[in-house]
């Protein structure tokens, strides 16, 4: 009788477990490693409890091929952000969010491509701009105030 009800526990347990893993599916990209996946298992339990969502911030690349984006200042209230650009232009583009610690660069994306970056930010100021070539400094960046 024990042993039973231990099994239905088990189970139980189990399935909300599973649900949660189908919501940041990438796996594969490492080995079929037994001790990757228990890890895993720990990680989406955590993110579980933050509420998950979080905000994100659309911008986009100036379509005529200039060097800036069409927002240099942002706003978002702390915890998880993502900023989301658009690149309608004919230049590689990608999007990065710097400062406090944090820096975290999404893919560098072709005309038509949209290129994602996602922190956990504290309040503060942070810079965001295209990593590519000397996009930043020909004046392809941003502020990003979390508050
Ligand atoms: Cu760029």
């Amino acid at each position: 009788m024990r042993a039973l009800s231990l099994i239905v526990l088990l189970l139980a347990f189990a399935i909300p477990v599973a649900g949660c893993g189908d919501d940041d599916d990438d796996g594969g990209s490492g080995g079929a490693d037994t001790s990757a996946s228990t890890t895993k298992t720990e990680d989406g339990g955590g993110g579980a409890t933050s509420g998950g969502g979080g905000e994100t911030l659309k911008i986009s690349a100036d379509p005529g091929g200039a060097l800036k984006f069409d927002k240099s200042s942002l706003t978002a209230k702390a915890g998880k952000v993502t900023i989301e650009m658009d690149n309608p232009s004919d230049l590689p583009h990608a999007v990065e969010i710097e400062g406090n610690g944090v820096e975290v660069a999404g893919d560098t994306v072709m005309k038509d491509g949209v290129s994602k970056a996602t922190a956990e930010l504290k309040p503060g100021d942070y810079d965001f701009y295209c990593p590519v070539g000397n996009h930043r400094d020909a004046g392809m960046e941003g502020t990003l105030t979390v508050k």
